[in-house]
């Protein structure tokens, strides 16, 4: 084996800050891969002050010369992505190439309006808070073998079969269960077409383009989207998103054989967020949590939704390096932190009177949660301009070390602020 493969995944409910640590490692990279997830995803990329906000580009796109890929396991919505791209070309910033795999399958229109639909059908404590971008329903039919995938867009007969067959059902939803207008099949036929002329010139084996990367001695860097508690096997089901955000995702997802690689960098944000419903032990309902938000400008970076903030969870934190395999850990926000008295921790979980270090995504126990804390000591000093770990105060070095020790993994990045090069890097 000659080249390798580093994955950079969500350890967490996502916004970590993945694509801040994808663009800050991006230099020793020649292919940036999404595998999963689709436009519900919002990566936020700050260099020389300009704010990218990548949903289904990979945010190596800043990067000229490197190879972005979009691989089978995504879920594509080709206006949003066409708008991303010319966004960019706008901007004069598309230097990457961009290859999309034919197998990915296509969020169409009727993909969004069934999103949308069924999750306001879901009554209280049911619903997922979907961020409405047609994933769960273009999954569903992926598993159910009807989707319409990239390569369908660019035969205009089989298109034509397929979405036939397709608008079918989804109107008797739209109009039976759901007092819906039905969809216009010319009118997605048309788009569709468009759709297929625009993005023909990328289509390509994805899993060819990085073999033979790989041949070469290159490293490819397997970008995740949303996060370890929000997958769909490992997750807190059913409040969880419809893939696999979590490394082994990234094999499937790209067709890239596991022994490739060779390095998991868990990203872990110093606190905790969720947007959407769902268990949150440590969140904070009060002032803290508010204190989070407002510091850490913690709102949807695809639905502006304000997110739901609280204290690092170590029991899920260890969960999220055992499903992953993670070797490294990237801490990001560390500056959010800085002007705290006090920062909590959760280092056990009582239920029913017991305590336990063990997770569990099983939301019946989640409820049940009572976090134990341990209570660490804040620092006041601004830690923004810190570049190397003895920058940093005592107190922010004791809770870094902790995090460390806990987990046994080390903290090969930590994030001292949002842009490219405000990180401590550490080998
Ligand atoms: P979906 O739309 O079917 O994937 O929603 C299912 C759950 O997954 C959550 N989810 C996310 N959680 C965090 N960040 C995400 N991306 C955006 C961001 C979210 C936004 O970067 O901020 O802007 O609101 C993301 N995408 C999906 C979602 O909240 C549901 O709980
Ligand atoms: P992602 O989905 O994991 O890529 O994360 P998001 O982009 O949704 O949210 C992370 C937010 O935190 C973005 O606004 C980033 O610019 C910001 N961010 C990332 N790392 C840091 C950091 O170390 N410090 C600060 N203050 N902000 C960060
Ligand atoms: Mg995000």
């Amino acid at each position: 084996m000659k080249g390798k493969v580093e994955a950079i995944i969500g350890a967490q409910w996502g916004d970590e800050g993945k694509g801040r640590i994808v663009d800050s490692l991006g230099d020793r990279v020649e292919v940036f891969a999404r595998y999963q997830g689709g436009a519900n995803a919002g990566h936020t990329v700050i260099v020389n002050g300009e704010k990218h906000v990548f949903h289904l580009l990979p945010s190596g796109m800043l990067y000229s010369g490197k190879t972005c890929v979009i691989g089978n396991g995504v879920v594509i919505d080709p206006e949003q992505l066409l708008k991303e791209l010319s966004d960019l070309q706008a901007g004069g910033k598309d230097r990457s190439r961009l290859v999309i795999s034919g197998s990915a399958h296509v969020v169409m229109p009727y993909h969004k309006k069934l999103d949308q639909a069924q999750e306001a059908s879901r009554p209280q404590g049911t619903k997922i808070g979907t961020t409405g971008r047609g994933i769960g329903p273009c999954y569903v039919d992926k598993y159910n073998r009807c989707g319409i995938r990239v390569e369908d867009l660019l035969d205009p007969q089989a298109l034509r079969e397929k979405l036939q067959s397709n608008l079918d059902e989804k109107n008797l939803l739209f109009t039976r269960i759901y007092d819906e207008s039905p969809v216009s099949f010319d009118e997605v036929y048309r788009q569709a077409i468009s759709w297929g002329e625009a993005l023909a010139p990328y289509v390509d084996d994805v899993s060819l383009v990085i073999h033979r990367a790989l041949e070469k001695g290159q490293t490819v860097l397997f970008e995740g989207a949303q996060g370890t508690l929000l997958d769909i096997d490992h997750g807190t089901y059913p409040m969880v998103t419809s893939s696999s955000p979590t490394s082994a995702g990234g094999c499937v997802g790209l067709g890239v054989a596991p022994q490739y690689i060779s390095r998991v960098f868990g990203v872990v944000k110093a606190y905790l967020t969720r947007v959407g419903e769902g268990p949150f032990p440590t969140e904070d309902k009060g002032e803290m949590g508010q204190k989070l938000r407002d510091a850490g400008g913690e709102y949807g970076a695809t639905t502006g939704r304000p997110r739901k903030c609280g204290w690092l969870d170590m029991v899920a934190l260890k969960y999220a390096v055992r499903i992953n395999g993670m070797t490294h850990m990237t801490l990001t926000k560390l500056d959010v932190l800085t002007g705290l008295d006090e920062i909590k921790v959760c280092v056990a979980y009582k239920v029913d009177g017991k305590e336990t270090e063990d997770f569990s995504g099983n939301i019946s126990f989640l409820e049940k949660v009572e976090p134990v804390y341990k209570v660490f000591p804040g620092w006041k000093e601004d830690i923004s301009s810190a570049r190397t770990f003895e920058d940093l105060p005592d107190a922010a070095r004791n809770y870094v070390s902790y995090i460390e020790e806990e987990t046994g993994v080390p903290a090969a990045l930590i994030g001292v602020g949002p842009a490219r090069d405000e990180m401590i890097l550490r080998g």
